[in-house]
């Protein structure tokens, strides 16, 4: 059937994705659970039900886990579509340090992303580095609606709270020469168990053209959904490139650094034939294993038209 024929082998239904190696049973689970301990999720990878899975994703959004973030909405920024329901986007995503199957909530709990500096270097007059919180108070947080779309063709739409990328560059003052910005993820192979996987060029790094991260779209998240980011979602400070696929869009960040070259990138090392730098989303080019026409919202499972720059035309059509 043809749906079968243009999903990538990847996109299976929930129910039947990646068998879950069990190591822990479901009693110790419900002990656990009762006694309120939730630090033991890294423990509880191996939950067996829906429910068992849903509490401890639950958790890792809740309230009680993360600061509230109260920033009022850029009007700017409009959906065409709902925004995907929080469990869904936290349940589902990409963070290949921690997992290569979607289920990163499972690996996260070892990961410290507090406290956390950021260093922002390189051909810059003002080379700084930042205590996360020192940063978050200098930058003008906002509330932006933006949607996601990931290069397997899953798609999202979500609340980030933020600042724009060109509010920290500007703080720096790049020199005339740089062209281009890097960006690093940390190197923890005691936090992050897939940093020891010797054939892959960690730790993760992305990278922009100076004109695209001076963009008004190029957004540095520090919240989702009203509260600071979890882990699985790049805390506590990622990158957010909405007409770019996702990879571009890196968690996690430790430094930014200005350059007079295009930087490597993880996956333009790893699969230079399947993952270009520019990365913007094209419905008509399709990725050498499936077709990029059409995108599937996580939750709801709703099928959209894939949009040249994901819809974003307006803002950065002109910078190619
Ligand atoms: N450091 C790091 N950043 C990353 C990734 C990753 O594996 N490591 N995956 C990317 C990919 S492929 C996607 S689709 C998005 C997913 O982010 P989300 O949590 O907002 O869904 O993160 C991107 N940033
Ligand atoms: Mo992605």
């Amino acid at each position: 059937m043809t749906l079968i024929k243009i999903l990538p082998d990847w996109f299976l239904p929930e129910s039947q994705a990646t068998s879950e190696s069990v190591y822990l049973n479901r009693r110790r689970f419900l002990k656990n659970a009762g006694l309120g301990s939730l630090s033991m999720i890294g423990l509880l990878a191996g939950c067996q039900t829906l429910e068992e899975k849903k509490a401890i994703v639950k958790q890792q959004i809740s309230n009680e886990r993360l600061k509230a973030i109260t920033a009022s909405r850029n009007l700017a920024f409009t959906l065409d579509r709902p925004i995907t329901e929080e469990y869904s986007a936290a349940v589902y995503t990409n963070f290949y340090e921690f997992s290569g199957d979607k289920d990163v909530w499972k690996y996260v709990d070892k990961f410290q992303p507090h406290p956390w500096t950021i260093e922002v270097t390189g051909l810059v007059a003002k080379p700084q580095k930042f205590a996360i919180e020192d940063l978050i108070a200098k930058m003008p947080i906002e509330e932006r609606l933006y949607r996601h779309r990931c290069v397997e063709a899953w798609a999202m739409a979500v609340p980030w709270l933020g600042f724009p990328l060109k509010r920290l560059i500007e703080l720096v003052e790049p020199k005339a020469n740089a062209t281009h910005v890097k960006f690093t993820t940390f190197l923890r192979t005691e936090q992050a168990s897939r940093q020891i996987l010797h054939n892959q060029p960690w730790p993760y790094t992305e990278g922009l053209t100076i004109k695209e991260a001076m963009n008004e779209l190029a957004f540095m998240a520090v919240g989702i959904y009203g509260h600071e980011l979890p882990k699985q979602h790049g805390a506590p400070i990622r990158l957010v490139l909405p007409w770019k696929y996702g990879y571009k869009s890196i968690k996690s960040i430790e430094k930014i650094e200005f350059s007079d070259r295009q930087p490597a990138t993880f996956w333009n090392t790893r699969i230079p034939e399947e993952y270009d730098f520019a990365a913007n989303v094209n419905p008509n080019i399709p990725h050498p294993r499936w077709s990029q026409a059409s995108e599937k919202m996580l939750g709801t499972g709703d099928r959209y038209a894939t949009q040249m720059y994901n819809g974003y035309a307006s803002y950065v059509a002109s910078l190619y």
